[in-house]
């Protein structure tokens, strides 16, 4: 990652999922100092503010399971729009979730800047249900079918495109909770997967060198880094909506960040699910900050 200027973009967004908190996810990113360690390593760093995000529908859809469409949809596009615009001015866009419903928004900025994005999704779950599969009706699950054009056509054809990934650009880390609907689409999408199995048997430092030259294959122009920290193990991140114990460790996260930041492939990236009401401390939020420092190339020594 060249020294693009980093833009921050909040989004306080918690109408993907049901737990209340998570809205506040990027005011707890900021106070942990997320701006001041980037400018530290040299970073011009714009804070371009929140999305502004509506209220929750009163009535319940007749044609949807999915909670809170509409508001989601609504945001999801403005948060689009500004990541458009931000690429656009070849600034690299940071964005602090919020649930991981946000990331169907910053796929569908992304996207058309890129002729073949990549994506690696570093996540307890898989986010590949639709409104056919999912087991709770929370967006937060779907995005990621969203983005490779699964699911409600509203959140599909965001910015009138789809779909906005390839899925064979998309590499999952850190998969330990999946439902029976997702495992049959990876399967039959084909979908690279990492889970914790490959994690504690091949090591970090082999998942990362393997996801890389399988992106590498894939010819990706651009490599988004989605990361939900509840892909991280909730002892060291327990302020997340839908924890899954057995999850990746705070070290090999920060490999996985050094690696990342070292092939240079990370053009865009987003930390979600920070939930400072679940928290002890702020504690996630340091996390996410201290894993943005290893993602954007601080080091050690
Ligand atoms: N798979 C479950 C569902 O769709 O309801 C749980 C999804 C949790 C999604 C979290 C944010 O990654
Ligand atoms: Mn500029
Ligand atoms: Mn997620
Ligand atoms: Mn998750």
């Amino acid at each position: 990652m060249h020294k693009l200027n980093i833009s921050l973009i909040g989004v306080p967004m918690d109408l993907g999922q049901t737990r209340r908190g998570v809205d506040m996810g990027p005011s707890a990113i900021r106070y942990a100092g997320a701006v001041e360690r980037l400018e530290a390593m040299g970073y011009e760093v714009i804070d371009e503010g929140d999305i502004q995000i509506g209220v929750s529908e009163r009535e319940v859809s007749v044609d949807t399971n999915l909670r809170n469409l509409s508001a989601v949809t609504e945001a999801s596009t403005k948060l689009a729009n500004k990541v458009h615009d931000v690429v656009s001015e070849n600034h690299f866009p940071l964005v602090l979730g919020g649930d991981h419903s946000i990331a169907i928004g910053t796929l569908a900025g992304l996207s058309d800047h890129y002729e073949n994005l990549g994506v690696i999704w570093y996540d307890a779950h898989a986010d590949l249900n639709t409104g056919d599969t999912s087991p709770s009706g929370n967006i937060h699950g779907m995005p990621l079918a969203v983005s490779i054009g699964l699911g409600h056509e509203k959140l599909v054809n965001i910015r009138d495109y789809a779909p906005k990934v390839k899925p064979e650009n998309i590499v999952i880390i850190g998969a330990r909770s999946v439902d029976p609907g997702e495992r049959e689409l990876i399967k039959e999408k084909g979908i690279k997967v990492y889970t914790m199995h490959e994690i504690d048997r091949e090591g970090m430092t082999k998942v990362i060198q393997d996801a890389i030259i399988y992106l590498r294959g894939k010819n990706v122009d651009g490599l988004h880094l989605s990361l939900d920290l509840d892909g991280i193990d909730p002892l060291y991140t327990p302020g997340v909506g839908t924890p899954v114990l057995g999850g990746i460790t705070y070290r090999e996260s920060h490999l996985a960040m050094e690696m990342l930041y070292e092939s240079e492939m990370i053009t865009s990236a987003e930390f979600v699910e920070v939930n400072p009401i679940l928290d002890e401390k702020n504690k996630t939020a340091d996390v996410a900050v201290a894993l943005m420092g290893s993602l954007f190339g601080e080091k050690l020594m």
